[in-house]
């Protein structure tokens, strides 16, 4: 393998339902992509199979949201005319989980895998016509292990999966992570208090998720602080993660208003891109912090 015919990385935002990860990504893709987005249009974003755009001159960005709209619209029958009919998936784990969360959870790494696979494929199959020192980052929402840690181990807890379904999701998870395909760089994890992402999600009033309680968003939240902050090995060795782990997570607080929030997801990246040895301009400095004497002119004021 030529090292100098571009190079593919992976970046995954991380964090509890509704705690802004579809947000991110729209106000990423308005600022460099020039593709006119509502950024509270998540429904519109979620539409799209994938954008690109340059970050930097020498790094394209490659952005893949959730794959919501598969696992709401899947079509019944193989022949794709007017009568074709459609179930909604979503819907149908949230009004039934023990019946459908195997199904769900099944399909969520299934699709996961195959925007993981498409993306990586199309650059291997192209990096021969490349830009030498040329980056490539696959920005995508969420991962196939989100998925097994936070919610296959959720569902796991709460008895909706039966220990033959968790078993049988851990095998094939096992045979995803061993794949090329799945391998991550990075993860960023929007960190919010289950109390937060319960009135966005009651804002956003998406019609499937009237059913999510606190007590679910907190049990969501625990598996989440146990993958991106507590890290244990035993899950660690299981994630298909190119660098050590310590330096595999960024953290960002996601109680923030949405503007602190993008420019610290900013400031990280640009960071991150920086030690990767990806740019070499100066990241953005932190102002100084206020002399005594300005704080107390601030204070008359
Ligand atoms: P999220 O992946 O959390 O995405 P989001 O769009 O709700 O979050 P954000 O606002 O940060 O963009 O979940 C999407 C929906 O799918 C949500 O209702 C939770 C559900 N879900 C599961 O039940 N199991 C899973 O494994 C995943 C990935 C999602
Ligand atoms: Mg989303």
């Amino acid at each position: 393998m030529n090292q100098n015919l571009g190079k593919f990385y992976r970046i995954c935002i991380e964090g509890n339902i509704g705690c802004g990860k579809t947000s991110l990504l729209c106000r990423l893709i308005d600022q460099f992509g020039h593709h006119n987005h509502n950024n509270n249009d998540y429904k519109k974003f979620n539409e799209i199979d994938q954008i690109s755009f340059d970050f930097d001159s020498n790094i394209s960005m490659i952005v893949t949201p959730e794959p919501i709209k598969l696992w709401t619209n899947i079509p019944l029958t193989m022949v794709n005319d007017e009568n074709q009919k459609y179930e909604n998936l979503l819907q149908k784990m949230y009004t039934n989980p023990k019946r459908w969360a195997f199904t769900f959870e099944h399909y969520c790494q299934l699709t996961r895998f195959n925007q993981m696979s498409k993306i990586f494929n199309e650059f291997e199959q192209n990096r021969k016509t490349l830009k030498k020192d040329k980056h490539f980052i696959h920005l995508m929402e969420r991962s196939i292990y989100s998925n097994r840690f936070g919610f296959v181990e959720n569902f796991s807890q709460s008895g909706e999966l039966s220990p033959v379904e968790y078993r049988i999701l851990d095998q094939y998870f096992d045979h995803l992570r061993s794949k090329p395909q799945t391998m991550v760089n990075l993860f960023v994890y929007l960190r919010t208090d289950p109390e937060v992402v319960h009135e966005r999600i009651r804002k956003r009033s998406r019609r499937e998720e009237d059913a999510i309680s606190m007590e679910y968003l907190r049990k969501i939240h625990k598996l989440h602080e146990k993958l991106f902050i507590e890290k244990p090995d035993e899950i660690w060795n299981r994630i298909n993660c190119a660098g050590k782990k310590d330096q595999s997570v960024i953290v960002i607080d996601g109680n923030h208003s949405f503007d602190i929030v993008y420019e610290n997801f900013i400031d990280n990246i640009r960071n991150w891109l920086q030690k990767s040895q990806m740019i070499h301009t100066d990241v953005k400095q932190q102002p100084p912090p206020p002399s005594p004497q300005q704080q107390q002119q601030k204070q008359r004021h």
